[in-house]
């Protein structure tokens, strides 16, 4: 971790909407990891972006390529998936939406259907261990795959998500925002949103995807990943904003992410901040707690102490992203209560 960690900021109850699964590796399950393909030669320092440093967000597009190399059988992403789900809920973290890309791996027997059903087992085990924290799945869609492999994905979703109990909820399209276009997935991404999956858009991660966003902003997606270039202080437009506020789109926002991989330039120039101060719901989130070396009481630490944030400012950012989930209403009535019954005396 980057910085010490106030014991409020540990202790505060979190929700966590937007965590990509292999991004999310810590370096302790990266060692174990490392232990068991020692013959791949990969060391530490090339899965993690530690304090201080930068990367390209192209530079982060091949970390996760190295990670993808030590986590490529059914066991690997059984104890990756528990590890982390552990980890969120060592961290205060009460109700987590974990999201990931189905793999096939053809070495390893893997396939995107065992991928999916792994990651199930990982959050039913976690579950009858009694770890305190409500886990769901968002099947990834990573975009460089292209339009056909997007529509496979969403048919795989949509079995699991008749078949899992409530555990599968919805779709997250991601992956290097440079590569094709979003008017491709048009299709595979409308027809998600017709048979009930949630739709959590990465959108206008980089300043060249406006129009783009504004074609998937029609659906309308259910939440928006990052949006960092959506206002037009950086090159957005009012009318993507006025969407966005009119159909009270929350975003998703990663403040370490972002400095790191350098689409923000630093923390006090960060997009919370224009669509904090509009009172548009904004959900503080990790993105990636492995690679970018953070986890979430961090990131509220670190918006706290840069947007000049109180405690309780803190604590209702916290209770309002229950209203952003993608679990029914009889869930976030119980987190509802939960909050209630942590809130402090005094703050
Ligand atoms: C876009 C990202 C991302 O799916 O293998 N991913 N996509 N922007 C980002 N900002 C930094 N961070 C992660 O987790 C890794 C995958 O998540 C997506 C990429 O597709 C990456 O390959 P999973 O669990």
């Amino acid at each position: 971790m980057d910085n010490e960690v106030d014991v409020f900021y540990q202790e505060l109850p979190k929700v966590e909407l937007h965590a990509h699964l292999n991004g999310s590796v810590s370096s302790q399950t990266i060692e174990k990891l490392i232990s068991r393909k020692p013959h791949l030669n990969i060391e530490h320092g090339m899965t993690a972006i530690g304090k201080g440093q930068r990367r390209t967000l192209d530079e982060c597009f091949q970390v996760f390529k190295v990670i993808h190399q030590l986590v490529d059988t059914e066991e690997d992403i059984l104890m990756v998936a528990i590890d982390v789900i552990k980890e969120f809920a060592a961290d205060g973290v009460k109700y987590l939406e974990l999201r990931s890309t189905p793999r096939e791996e053809k070495t390893t027997g893997l396939t995107k259907r065992s991928y999916i059903e792994t990651v199930i087992k990982a959050i039913q085990q976690c579950r009858s261990e009694g770890v305190d924290i409500d886990v769901r799945f968002l099947v990834a869609i990573d975009r460089r795959n292209g339009p056909e492999v997007a529509m496979e994905t969403v048919k795989l979703a949509e079995e699991f998500m008749l078949s899992s109990d409530g555990l599968v909820l919805g779709l997250d399209l991601s992956g290097d925002p440079t590569v094709g276009h979003g008017r491709d997935l048009l299709p595979a991404l409308q027809r998600a949103k017709n048979c009930g999956l949630k739709l959590s858009l990465h959108l206008s991660e980089v300043p060249s995807q406006l129009e783009e966003s504004e074609l998937l902003l029609n659906l309308p997606p259910d939440r928006i990943g990052h949006g960092t270039f959506l206002h037009p202080e950086v090159g957005g437009s009012q009318s993507v904003v006025d969407k966005v506020v009119e159909n009270k789109i929350p975003l998703e926002l990663c403040l370490t992410s972002n400095v790191k991989g350098q689409t923000v330039p630093c923390y006090s120039k960060h997009h919370f901040k224009y669509w904090y101060q509009m009172g548009h719901p904004s959900v503080i989130c990790t993105d990636d707690k492995g690679v970018f070396s953070t986890d979430l009481s961090q990131e509220y630490q670190l918006a706290a102490s840069t947007f000049g944030l109180s405690r309780e400012d803190v604590w209702k950012i916290s209770q309002q992203a229950i209203d952003c989930i993608f679990a029914p209403d009889n869930v976030k009535q119980q987190l509802k209560q939960k909050w209630i019954d942590l809130q402090p005396q005094v703050f």
